[in-house]
C-alpha cells in the first residue's frame, strides 16, 4: 500500500484525527520513519505553501495542516535516529517591540518548522537586542509587525541588526509591511505570508 502518500494526503487535508494511526500502521508495514518525515509530512507541508500562495487554501486550512503535520513529527520523533532530520537552517522570529500580535507570526513560524528549519520562536513584543541575541548563531532572523505604529519599532530593529554586523539575512512582514518598505529600511527581503516565506527562506539559503 501507498503510505506515503496516504499520510502525504491526510497532511494536505489537515485530518489530524487519522494521522497518528496512519503513521503506526505504515511503520509496522516496514516503511521507515525517516521516510516517513521526509516525504510524507515535510513534502506534505511543501505543497501547502504554493496552495497558500495561489489562495486554494485559506490560513484556518494550513493551520490544520500545519498541525497535522506536528502531530505526526511529534509522535515519530522517539523514533527518529540522530541524523534522520536535517535542518535547512536556524530561524529566529519575533514580533517587534510594541506589537502583542501574533496569530500571523506563529502561523509563519510553523510553517517554517514543519518544513525542515529550525525555528526559535521568541514572542511578542521584542526589542532588538532580543532579536541580536537569540538570533547570533541564527541564518535567518524573521521579523512581524501587525501595526503601522510599530513600523518605526521594525525599521529600528531592523537597523540595529545590520549595524552589528549579526551574519543572519533578515527579513520582514506583517499585513503593513511591503516589498517596498523592506527594501527601504535595509532588511533582505519580505515574505507576504506563511507560503511565501516558506519558500524565500529556502531561496536565502541556497
Ligand atoms: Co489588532 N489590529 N490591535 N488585535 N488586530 C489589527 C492588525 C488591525 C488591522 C485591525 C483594524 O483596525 N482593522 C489594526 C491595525 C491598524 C494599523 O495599524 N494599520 C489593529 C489595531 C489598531 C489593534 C490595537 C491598537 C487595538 C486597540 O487596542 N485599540 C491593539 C494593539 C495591541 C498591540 O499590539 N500593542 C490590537 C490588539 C489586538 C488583539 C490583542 C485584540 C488581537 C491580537 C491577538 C493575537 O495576536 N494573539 C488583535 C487581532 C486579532 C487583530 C486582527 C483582527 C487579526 C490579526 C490576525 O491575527 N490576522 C487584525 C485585523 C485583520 O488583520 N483583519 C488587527 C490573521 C493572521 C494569520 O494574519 O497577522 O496578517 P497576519 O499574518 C499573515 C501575514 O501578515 C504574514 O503571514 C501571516 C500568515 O499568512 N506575516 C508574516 C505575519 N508576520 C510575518 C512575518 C514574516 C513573514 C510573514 O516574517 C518575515
Amino acid at each position: 500500500e501507498n503510505y506515503i502518500g496516504k499520510i502525504r494526503e491526510l497532511v494536505l487535508e489537515g485530518e489530524d484525527e487519522e494521522i497518528v494511526e496512519m503513521i503506526d500502521e505504515a511503520v509496522e508495514a516496514g516503511v521507515s520513519p525517516k521516510e516517513i518525515v521526509s516525504d510524507a509530512l515535510i513534502e506534505g507541508m511543501n505543497q501547502v505553501g504554493p496552495l497558500m500562495a495561489s489562495g486554494e487554501l485559506y490560513v484556518p486550512e494550513v493551520l490544520l495542516c500545519a498541525e497535522t503535520m506536528q502531530l505526526g513529527l511529534k509522535h515519530l520523533k522517539p523514533q527518529l535516529q540522530a541524523g534522520d532530520v536535517t535542518t535547512l537552517g536556524k530561524i529566529v522570529i519575533g514580533t517587534v517591540e510594541g506589537d502583542l500580535h501574533d496569530i500571523g507570526k506563529d502561523l509563519v513560524a510553523m510553517m517554517l518548522e514543519s518544513s525542515g528549519f529550525e525555528v526559535v520562536n521568541i514572542g511578542i513584543d521584542q526589542a532588538a537586542e532580543n532579536f541580536l541575541e537569540a538570533g547570533k548563531d541564527a541564518d535567518i532572523i524573521a521579523i512581524s509587525a501587525l501595526l503601522t505604529t510599530t513600523m518605526p519599532a521594525m525599521r529600528e530593529t531592523v537597523k540595529m541588526l545590520k549595524e552589528s554586523k549579526a551574519g543572519a539575512r533578515v527579513i520582514v512582514g506583517g499585513a503593513p509591511v511591503s516589498d517596498e518598505f523592506a527594501k527601504e529600511i535595509g532588511a533582505d527581503g519580505y515574505a507576504e505570508d506563511a507560503g511565501a516565506a516558506v519558500v524565500f527562506c529556502k531561496e536565502l539559503l541556497s
